[in-house]
């Protein structure tokens, strides 16, 4: 298993070197320098039971969270703001759930290879499966559409009644060569908010132009770990940056990863340059 999980991110790595030559001599798109965010910790969840955590969105007070690991469970959990871990499903083995959004009061999980798309209601018993062409990673949605990656240069927006895929969109920034690893993502305020897989990084985008505008680093989020958060991170390379959910009411911000103990919440602000 973990062959796979390597294979799955060297292959990703060797794409992103060999896209990176295919385009270095291309010109620059016109996306802004990005700019960079901080983010501001203002309140933690420790969970009663860690996940392996692939989608996390905020619903009705409450974190619904899709999991799965290579060899490992998947499933559909509800954290409380205490911290109360709730199993709604348990998918077993027998698939690698991925991300999670919730559009029409409908509960959208993907799987990472098996092209499956579960839908549930909010109370998690399932309505109808779709399929999606692609592999899946990161989920959001838009108040109409899906908004999906799978790893790869690009995004994608996508039908919640069919999956049909409706729009594919470039990540870009600044510079030349390609932006792969897209993982997480959740649609705040119009923006796009993805971590790039294996990295500290949280990237903004526009959605319309696929332009990288606003970059964060989440090592800060080391200052704000105890020893025990700190040993649970450091426990295996599998432990990374995977999870971001926003209540709009609030304007805050859950910030979480595989198997962590704690879901950061706070605030992401634009550094004064
Ligand atoms: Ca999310």
């Amino acid at each position: 298993m973990i062959g796979v999980a390597m294979s799955r991110a060297l292959t990703h790595l060797a794409l992103g070197f060999a896209f990176a030559l295919a385009t270095s001599s291309a010109h620059s798109a016109d996306c802004p320098v990005p700019t960079p965010l901080t983010f501001e910790v203002t309140d933690k969840i420790v969970r009663s039971e860690v996940g392996f955590t692939q989608g996390l969105e905020w619903r009705d007070g409450k974190l619904y969270e899709s999991t799965g690991a290579v060899g490992g469970h998947s499933g559909l959990d509800v954290i409380a703001p205490d911290g109360k871990v709730t199993k709604l499903v348990e998918q077993g083995t027998r698939v690698f759930a991925e991300g999670l959004t919730i559009l029409n009061d409908e509960v959208f999980q993907l799987t990472w290879q098996e092209h499956q798309v579960f839908v549930y209601d909010l109370a998690a018993k399932l309505k109808r499966t779709l399929r999606n062409p692609h592999e899946g990673w990161g989920l959001t949605n838009d108040g109409a559409s899906l908004i999906f990656s799978d790893g790869g240069p690009s995004f994608y927006f996508a039908d919640p009644d069919t999956f049909a895929i409706t729009r594919t969109i470039k990540i870009r920034s600044n510079k030349p060569g390609e932006t792969v690893g897209l993982n997480e993502l959740e649609l705040a305020d119009g923006k796009l908010y993805g971590n790039l897989f294996q990295t500290n990084t949280i990237v903004r985008l526009d959605p319309a132009s696929g332009c990288i505008e606003a970059v964060a680093d989440m090592g800060s989020l080391w200052r704000s770990m105890t020893d025990a958060d700190k040993k649970q991170v450091t426990g295996s390379y599998e432990n990374v940056l995977n999870g971001i959910a926003y209540d709009k009411a609030s304007g805050r911000f859950f910030i979480t990863g595989k198997r962590w103990r704690t879901i950061f919440v706070g605030k992401f602000s634009e550094q004064k340059p």
